[in-house]
């Protein structure tokens, strides 16, 4: 059925080439290369990087392009093929509040790394974005516009980063310099992410491990809902959840949600008074806790081999976002739902909530009935119609040309 098609991403090379044509047409001149870095799906492991835990992210085919050139000067001039609002700046001058819009997360990434350039040396280039990532789809079009810009300017100023600098840096654009609170999964997922694999991230330390996830050989996929739904509120949402999830350690008196053992799980809550604090304190450690399951059958056995646990652990993972964390919204249950009846493995939502998208494990043979199902059930929903994608695991940030 015509709303269900199922899209992929733009061929990498392709794109790259176009996203230097880009920067040659409103430069006039040749850029020095082309970086990029991709969106992610958070296969589980949600709203529990900033209480210490473990995520298991994969980077998608879509990737958001920076093609750069050093210029001898100070000014930085970020343009972008998606967007009319451009920056130039004297970036000597940046610092949090200067720069609004979406140059803040590309201006962010200079700002963060300005401990590491040296004085003498000029910091002026020129940026053109052209990015494929989804906006406010829930899939970090931000982190991968962060990441790919930080591998430019690793590049071009010759900083002697090392990949997690750079997720480091990445973060600190967003949170200090753009002024948006985030936990550090998206970033670590744009950098680090492993062609093939999920990324299984310890948020401790920010420690990562790759782990198999080939989907595509074992006749398996993960179909990729856009909900289209609007994100209202949802800054303000994301910090009142962090705030639950903090007031819930302090109640236990643990310094994260990290050190709680789930063994003792419920003689563990009943010392949180307050019945909100804890059924968010509930989300974040059994959340931790199926992150090690998932983890350990992967350790075990093929995604095929143990589908039938892992869907059950997705579809667990949805249900504690939606009734003990409470960052659902009705377009995302019923394409949960409907992908779970036309006969997916399991369904979530992936990344913050409020909207955005949902990730459905699947058979291969049926990714396209599952999308018609979930397309059929928006219409009678009268919500807006949404948008697929099959998710291969991709490779994080790099250099294409
Ligand atoms: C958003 C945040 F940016 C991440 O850090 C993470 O907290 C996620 O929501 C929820 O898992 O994507």
């Amino acid at each position: 059925s015509a709303g269900a098609a199922l899209s992929s991403a733009p061929d990498r090379a392709e794109a790259a080439e176009r996203a230097a044509a880009r920067f040659e047409e409103s430069f006039g001149y040749e850029p020095d290369g082309v970086w990029s870095a991709p969106g992610r799906v958070n296969i589980i492991g949600e709203h529990v990087d900033y209480q210490d835990g473990l995520c298991l992210p994969m980077a998608i085919s879509h990737r958001c392009f920076a093609a750069a050139a050093r210029t001898p000067t100070d000014r930085l001039r970020v343009r972008s093929a998606q967007n009319e609002t451009v920056l130039d700046i004297d970036a000597r001058e940046l610092a949090p509040g200067v720069v609004t819009g979406w140059p803040a997360y590309v201006a962010g990434v200079l700002w963060a790394l300005r401990s590491r350039i040296s004085g003498a040396a000029t910091r002026g280039m020129d940026i053109m974005i052209d990015g494929q990532v989804p906006l406010g789809a829930g899939l970090s079009s931000s982190a991968a516009l962060e990441c790919a810009v930080a591998e430019a300017i690793e590049a071009l100023l010759t900083l002697g980063t090392e990949p997690l600098d750079r997720v480091r840096a990445a973060i600190t654009a967003e949170t200090e310099f753009a002024g948006a609170s985030t936990g550090g999964l998206d970033q670590s997922a744009a950098v680090l992410a492993r062609e093939g694999h999920a990324l299984l991230l310890d948020c401790r330390d920010m420690t990562t491990r790759p782990v198999p996830w080939d989907l595509a050989s074992q006749g398996l996929a993960l179909l990729i809902t856009n909900t289209r739904a609007e994100h209202s509120h949802v800054d303000g949402e994301y910090t009142a959840r962090r705030a639950d999830s903090e007031r819930a350690a302090q109640a236990l008196g643990l310094s994260t949600l990290r050190e709680a053992d789930p063994a003792g799980l419920e003689t563990l809550l009943a010392g949180i008074e307050d019945e909100v604090v804890r059924r968010r304190a509930h989300h974040v450690i059994t959340e931790i806790q199926r992150v090690r399951e998932v983890d350990a059958l992967l350790a075990a056995g093929t995604v095929r081999e143990h589908v039938t646990e892992l869907g059950a652990l997705l579809n667990a993972s949805h249900d504690s976002l939606r009734v003990d964390y409470q960052v659902t919204v009705p377009q995302l249950d019923v394409a949960v739902e409907a992908a779970r009846a036309a006969g997916a493995h399991g369904a979530r939502m992936t990344g913050g909530g409020f909207g955005g998208s949902t990730i459905a494990l699947v058979e291969a043979q049926a990714a396209q009935d599952v999308a018609a199902a979930i397309a059929a059930a928006f219409a009678e929903q009268g919500f807006d119609a949404p948008e697929f994608f099959l998710a291969l695991p991709s490779e994080g940030a790099g250099q294409d040309r």
